[in-house]
């Protein structure tokens, strides 16, 4: 049912690209966004789960615990043909606990120095997850195919951006506007479909 009152929602997450992306993606006058930024106290959750989903549902459960309100969370990732699906759940921590963007980059470029063009098959995985505080959840996937550039290019998006090239595309993830992204990207795909399915629940 329809109402004019704006929902809380708390986004489950502390990587700034991410939600900034979530943000525009579900624009909707309805809903007033919370982060890490409005709690004292935040939990840290160890992703330590071999599955995007496991992840997702860990994340948003904690932080639901947490603040006691309908949230947000989503677990992604790259996966390289060329790797065996590497870094997967892990890219985050690719290149070790709190690596950075760039050298989580650099490592994947530095294993594909012998990979050929036609190898160079990738795709970005997501699964968010909406968690309500009466432990009913939604959870979708979305995915988005691409190939890995041969070096990084451009400055916008976050992560493996530079040197993910979409399919159909020929330029990098981090080379084409976020409103461009979030038509194609795995986010833009599980966070829409999550919304379609739980519109008629929270709204
Ligand atoms: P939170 O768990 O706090 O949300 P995180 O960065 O640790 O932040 P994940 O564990 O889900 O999140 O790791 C996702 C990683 O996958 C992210 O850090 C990037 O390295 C990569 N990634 C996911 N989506 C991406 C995107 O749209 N563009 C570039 N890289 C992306």
């Amino acid at each position: 049912m329809y109402t004019n009152k704006q929902i809380e929602i708390v986004i489950a997450s502390k990587n700034r690209g991410k939600i900034k992306e979530i943000k525009s993606i579900l624009y909707n006058k309805n809903i007033r966004w919370l982060t890490y930024l409005d709690f004292k106290g935040w939990p840290e959750v160890e992703e330590s789960c071999n599955s995007y989903e496991e992840n997702a549902l860990k994340k948003a459960k904690v932080v639901t615990y947490f603040t006691k309100k309908p949230t947000l969370a989503e677990d992604s990732g790259l996966e390289i043909d060329y790797l065996e699906g590497e870094p997967g759940v892990r890219s985050a921590r690719y290149a070790g606990e709190n690596s950075t963007d760039l050298e989580n980059v650099k490592k994947v470029l530095n294993q594909m120095k012998e990979c050929t063009f036609t190898e160079r098959t990738a795709r970005f995985r997501c699964v968010a997850v909406l968690y309500l505080p009466n432990d009913k959840f939604f959870m979708s996937q979305g995915k988005c195919e691409g190939k890995i550039d041969f070096s990084p290019y451009g400055e916008s998006g976050f992560g493996y951006d530079p040197i993910f090239v979409p399919e159909g595309h020929s330029h990098t993830m981090a080379q084409i506007r976020i409103e461009e992204k979030n038509k194609i990207s795995h986010r833009a795909m599980a966070l829409k479909k999550l919304f379609r399915i739980i519109s008629i629940d929270i709204f």
